[in-house]
C-alpha cells in the first residue's frame, strides 16, 4: 500500500522526470514535451483532480515552458507549488476560533451524504474547541434516523459534550432553534449542529435544509466529504452549494487516502477553503488544513 496521498506523488514525480532530460534541464523537442503534458493532466484526473484543475495546471506549465521561463526542473516544481498554492490562496482561509471570539453562541451547521462522517467530525471539532477553551454544544438536528440521535450521544458519553436532542421524527429546524436558545441560556458559546445525512440527490433534504439555514442563520455551513469518493466528493460539493451555500470543507479519511486530489480539486472547483481534515477514527484525529503541508508531500523536492 502507498502512503497517505501517496498516487498523486508519484504522478508529479512521473511528469516531473518525463520532461527534465539531464540533471537540470528540460525537454526540448516540442512533440514530447506536449505528449507528456497530455499524458500528466490525465495522470493528475485518475488521481480525483477536477478536469479543470488539470486542464488549468498543464496549460500555465506548457506557456511557461513555451516562454522559457521554465527551463529547469527547480524552477518547474517551484512553479507546479506555485500553482497549486494560488488555487488554495484564493479559497480563503477559515479559523473557527477566530470567529468563536466574535460570534456568541458561534453557529456551525454540519451537512454531508450518508457515511461521510458528519457526526464523527461533530464530536472531533467540539472536543477541539473544548481543548482551546471553548464551551460547545453538538445539537442533534437529524432527526430521520433514530439512530443519528444515539450515535450523536453516544459520542457525548465518550467525551463529556453534552449534546441537545431532538424527538424522533421532530422537524429539525425547531429541534435546531431550540438547542440554540438552550444554549443561551446555559452559557455554550458554540453550537455543533448535526443534520442527516441521506442521498444528496434527495429533495427533501434539501427542503429540509433550507428550511433549518433560514430558522438558525448559521454562522459557518460546514460540508463534510469522505476523501475516498474521489470526484464524487467534488459533485457533493457542487450539489450543496447550489442547494443551499458552503462556506467551507471538513475532509474526512484522509488518513486513508492515497490518490490525493480530493483538496485541489475542492478548492479550484469551489474556491471554498478547507477547514479540518479528518485523519482516523479517535476524536483527537482532527487538524486544521494546512495546503502547504499538502503540498510538500505532495510535490518533490525543488532539487
Ligand atoms: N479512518 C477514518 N474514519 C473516519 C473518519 N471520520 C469518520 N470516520 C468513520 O466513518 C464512519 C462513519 O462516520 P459517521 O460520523 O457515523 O458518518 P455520518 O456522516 O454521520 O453518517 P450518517 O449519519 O449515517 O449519514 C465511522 O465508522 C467513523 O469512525 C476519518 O477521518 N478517518
Ligand atoms: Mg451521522
Amino acid at each position: 500500500m502507498l502512503s497517505k496521498l501517496g498516487k498523486l506523488r508519484e504522478s508529479f514525480k512521473k511528469f516531473i522526470d518525463s520532461v527534465v532530460d539531464t540533471a537540470t534541464t528540460l525537454l526540448i523537442p516540442k512533440e514530447k514535451l506536449y505528449e507528456a503534458l497530455e499524458e500528466f493532466k490525465l495522470e493528475l484526473i485518475s488521481r480525483d483532480v477536477a478536469f479543470e484543475a488539470a486542464e488549468d495546471i498543464a496549460n500555465k506549465i506548457k506557456e511557461l515552458i513555451e516562454e522559457k521561463k521554465i527551463r529547469d526542473k527547480k524552477t518547474l516544481v517551484k512553479t507546479l507549488r506555485e500553482i497549486i498554492s494560488s488555487y488554495f490562496e484564493s479559497a480563503g482561509r477559515i479559523d473557527i476560533l477566530e470567529l468563536a471570539k466574535t460570534r456568541k453562541p458561534l453557529k456551525i451547521v454540519f451537512m454531508g451524504v450518508n457515511g461521510v462522517g458528519k457526526t464523527t467530525s461533530i464530536a472531533k471539532v467540539a472536543v477541539y474547541l473544548r481543548e482551546h477553551g471553548h464551551r460547545p454544544l453538538m445539537i442533534a438536528a437529524d432527526t430521520f434516523r433514530a439512530a443519528a440521535q444515539e450515535q450523536l450521544k453516544k459520542h457525548s458519553e465518550k467525551t463529556g459534550i453534552p449534546v441537545f436532542m431532538g424527538k424522533y421524527g421532530a422537524d429539525p429546524a425547531s429541534v435546531a432553534y431550540d438547542g440554540i436558545s438552550y444554549a443561551q441560556n446555559r452559557g455554550f458559546d458554540v453550537v455543533l449542529i448535526d443534520t442527516a445525512g441521506r442521498m444528496h440527490t434527495d429533495v427533501d433534504l434539501v427542503n429540509e435544509l433550507r428550511k433549518i439555514m433560514k430558522v438558525v442563520k448559521p454562522d459557518l455551513k460546514l460540508l463534510v466529504v469522505d476523501a475516498l469518493t474521489g470526484n464524487d466528493a467534488i459533485e457533493q460539493a457542487r450539489f450543496f452549494n447550489d442547494a443551499v451555500g458552503v462556506d467551507g470543507f471538513i475532509v474526512t479519511k484522509y488518513d486513508a487516502y492515497e490518490e490525493g486530489g480530493v483538496p485541489i480539486s475542492l478548492v479550484y472547483v469551489l474556491k471554498k477553503p478547507i477547514v479540518f481534515i479528518g485523519t482516523g477514527q479517535d476524536y483527537r484525529d482532527l487538524k486544521p488544513f494546512n495546503h502547504l503541508e499538502y503540498l510538500d508531500k505532495v510535490l518533490p523536492q525543488e532539487d
